[in-house]
């Protein structure tokens, strides 16, 4: 069990690091982005995954805390691979608590600023789940971080029950297809038909597409002929720390 304490202090102590999924794109399966995932690297070496320990987070308005530590980690590592050559986009996971801040937008575009990186080379990921909590208020937020030139996610889509008429008002750039839909979908007509009509919608809306959670060449094949953008998962790599990301992207370059 995680205690408070033990978050409190892991946060100060910089226990909490981000890990890199590299995202490949269909066409010429090359990398071109990796997803910041949080991972607690515990003193005993333990590593602990983010669902043992965001909802404590979020409960004790601890999880703008954890978005700093992500972005401003996530930037450092960037800057590390460029000097090897390896040029990424940054996908971080944003808390919904988040939305909520009106001081979000000018408080990240330091962040990235501070560390030489483009708000137009990170992509902001917001569950759809989350979106529909905080609608009305979190649309300010959201299009002042896209004024800024942050890229704008929508995490888990397929799972939140988002009208289509809320999310034609947010200025999102990228759908990720949620992978309960993309595993075995090659063999699942229903769930094939629901990322058919994702991509459609992303068609019309303009919008990047992301197929999470590719774990099989089926899957990769049936993705490439309905002409997803691009792969995440399992099947590319796992996610990885960032001192492994150069290793991991070998083979996607
Ligand atoms: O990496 P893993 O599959 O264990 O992640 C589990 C869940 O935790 C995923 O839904 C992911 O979106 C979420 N998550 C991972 N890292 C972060 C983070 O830094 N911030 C937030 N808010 N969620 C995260
Ligand atoms: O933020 P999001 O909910 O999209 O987080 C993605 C989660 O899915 C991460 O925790 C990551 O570790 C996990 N993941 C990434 N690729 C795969 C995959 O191919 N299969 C499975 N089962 N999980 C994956
Ligand atoms: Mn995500
Ligand atoms: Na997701």
């Amino acid at each position: 069990e995680v205690g408070l304490e033990d978050i409190r202090a892991a946060l100060r102590e910089d226990e909490l690091q981000p890990w890199f999924q590299p995202q490949v794109e269909f066409g010429n399966g090359h990398a071109v982005s990796v997803e910041a995932l949080a991972r607690w690297q515990r003193r005993d070496g333990r590593i602990v995954r983010p669902l043992q320990f965001i909802p404590l987070l979020e409960r004790e308005g601890l999880a703008p805390q954890l978005t700093d530590r992500m972005l401003e980690q996530s930037c450092r590592w960037k800057r590390r691979w460029e000097d090897d050559g390896l040029h990424l986009k940054l996908s971080v996971n944003v808390s919904p608590s988040t939305l909520a801040d009106p001081a979000a937008p000018d408080h990240y575009q330091q962040i990235v600023q501070d560390h030489g990186v483009d708000p137009g080379e990170v992509m902001l990921e917001i569950t759809e789940s989350s979106l529909m909590a905080d609608a009305a208020r979190g649309l300010g937020v959201l299009a002042r971080l896209r004024l800024k030139g942050f890229g704008l996610s929508i995490d888990d889509f397929g799972t939140g029950y988002s009208s289509l008429a809320q999310l034609s008002r947010i200025p999102f750039t990228e759908l990720k297809i949620d992978q309960g839909f993309v595993s075995g979908a090659h063999a699942e007509p229903r769930k094939r038909a629901v990322i058919e009509a994702s991509l459609e919608l992303a068609r019309k809306l303009q919008l990047q597409v992301v197929a999470e959670g590719v774990e099989t060449t089926e899957e990769w094949q049936m993705l490439a002929e309905l002409g997803c953008g691009v792969a995440q998962g399992y099947l590319i790599a796992r996610p990885v720390p960032g001192a492994e990301l150069a290793a991991a992207v070998a083979r996607w370059r």
